[in-house]
């Protein structure tokens, strides 16, 4: 039976106002319906966004820690419910069990992470420049926050958002992916249960076309935040700018893992293995690209062709998958056709290359772990980004060789550098431009309480997660007392007295 996912507006389930609806399914069983989802538009969103405001001026007042303990209780609701939400979780989007408890785990610790903030949130003091003075900070919520989510952590990336906002003391209204209502409305059940108030978590379902522009686009709305591809970043800095909103954006990549010629070669294959075919390539953290020495070129692709090719690819939720489906057909053939174009740019494919249909996959949208040798820097297969099981090698002569080929894209999220050089570890975090690097550990996995995010087309220098996240969800008050009794004037009464 499918499950009914409607918007969640004031305090209340309500369906679309134009009665619409769309449906979810399974990317590994694409004939079963999950879901049937309301079908939201711009009337819909003013609502949420009318509502949230309402509410700002209730939320705003509850004493961060308060907030902090209602976050912490969600964090309690989800250890309870975290088996459930992740076999859930691999249905709606296909990520295997062990992938999908993590992707869980990450919005438990995220809660957590935001119930402890509610206990520190510091603003600064500083002495006046002038006697008989105090300056200092407090942090303040902006407003209504708007958030529009990816479909790839499905949970992990919606707390990322809502979690912080809500703390700094922000109403919400949040946009899932189309493909993964399900899990955000899970969450939205669980926040309710906690006690949050009406009004302050506004759900929304609908296409970025509409309910997303809708965001966007209400005056109401302070910040938005966004994961997504950079072209969609693009439009959304762009419109979001006419009435300037704050907008934090979390977009694409084209990681890279550095493989140098001291490396422990096993290590540095688990660590291609997972970082490129974990979540089949759909993070955007994700191996996109090795840059290997060539001392070890042979022996890594060897050990790396038979490992991917024992992967054992199958049904999400079975304990065994190494490999689950891709997100949709439209996904599926977009990663094809780069398999595709490698070709035609004359990289070799080594193992994978087309869909997988073997047994019951037939019915889902799978595809080969795939791996291509000889990829030439600078061309598109080296360059664009894929979001999909899709592996290029690049042989390089030296390390600067392997700075300067990991460097040369327009993106910058992850990198990590596989080597016992202490030297060449150290110069790959000062010359790597990405906002992540991983010392001897894969491109995936970033933790909560740490800054996410990337530089160049990968952002517009957000950082989510840790504690850089609250600066997303805040602005700043700078306040001056003056305790002297008498009008003291700034820049002017410059003298020492004697
Ligand atoms: C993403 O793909 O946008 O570092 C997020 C990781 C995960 C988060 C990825 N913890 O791979």
């Amino acid at each position: 039976m499918a499950e009914t996912i409607k918007n969640f507006i004031n305090g209340k389930w309500v369906d679309a106002k134009s009665g619409d609806t769309f449906e979810t399914r399974m990317p590994a069983k694409w004939n079963e319906v999950l879901a049937v989802v309301a079908k939201s538009d711009k009337e819909d969103v003013d609502e949420a966004v009318k509502a949230a405001k309402k509410a700002f001026k209730k939320w705003k007042k509850v004493p961060v820690a308060k907030r902090g303990e209602l976050l912490g209780k969600v964090g309690d609701i989800m250890v309870e419910r975290k088996e459930e939400l992740a076999q859930l979780m691999a249905k709606e989007m296909g990520k295997i069990i062990s992938e999908s408890r993590g992707d869980v785990q990450e919005g438990i610790d995220t809660a957590y992470y935001a119930f402890g903030e509610g206990r520190r949130f510091f603003g600064k003091t500083s002495p006046s420049e002038l006697p008989n003075k105090i300056n200092m900070t407090f942090l303040r919520p902006i407003g209504v926050a708007g958030m529009i989510c990816p479909w790839n952590f499905p949970v992990a990336i919606p707390t990322w958002k809502m979690f912080p906002a809500l703390l700094s003391g922000n109403t919400l209204v949040i946009k899932p992916a189309s493909d993964t209502p399900l899990m955000v409305a899970k969450l939205f059940d669980i926040m309710i249960e906690a006690g949050i108030p009406d009004g302050v978590i506004n759900l929304v379902n609908g296409p970025g076309s509409a309910v997303g522009n809708a965001i966007l686009e209400n005056p109401d709305i302070g910040v938005i935040s966004f994961t997504g591809s950079s072209e969609v970043g693009k439009h959304i800095a762009s419109v979001a700018g006419q009435s300037l909103k704050k907008v934090s954006l979390e977009l694409g990549g084209k990681n890279a893992q550095i493989v140098m010629d001291d490396a422990d070669i096993d290590l540095a294959v688990d660590g291609a293995l997972f970082g490129a075919f974990g979540t089949a390539g759909q993070r955007c953290t994700a191996t996109s690209r090795i840059i290997i020495h060539e001392a070890v070129h042979d022996e890594f692709v060897e050990k790396l062709k038979n490992r991917a090719e024992k992967m054992k690819i199958g049904m999400p939720w079975n304990e065994d998958t190494d490999l689950g489906p891709v997100i949709n057909e439209s996904a599926l053939k977009k990663i094809h056709s780069y398999t595709e174009i490698g070709k035609k740019e004359g990289a070799t494919l080594i193992t994978g290359g087309e869909q997988y249909k073997e047994g019951e996959c037939a019915g889902g949208w799978f595809y080969r772990p795939t791996i291509f040798t000889n990829v030439k820097p600078f061309s598109r297969l080296e360059q664009e980004e894929i979001f999909g099981p899709v592996l290029s090698i690049i042989k390089v002569k030296s390390f600067d060789e392997a700075i300067e080929v990991i460097n040369d894209v327009q993106y910058g999220l992850s990198s990590c550098i596989y080597t016992k050089n202490i030297n060449n570890a150290m110069h790959a975090v000062e010359d790597i431009d990405s906002g992540i690097t991983y010392i001897n550990g894969p491109t995936i996995g970033a933790e909560c309480h740490m800054p996410f995010g990337g530089v160049k087309s990968t952002g517009n220098g957000h950082r989510e997660g840790g504690w850089t996240v609250y600066e997303i969800y805040t602005e700043q008050k700078t306040v001056y007392i003056d305790y002297s009794g008498k009008l003291q004037k700034a820049q002017i009464d410059t003298s020492i007295e004697k």
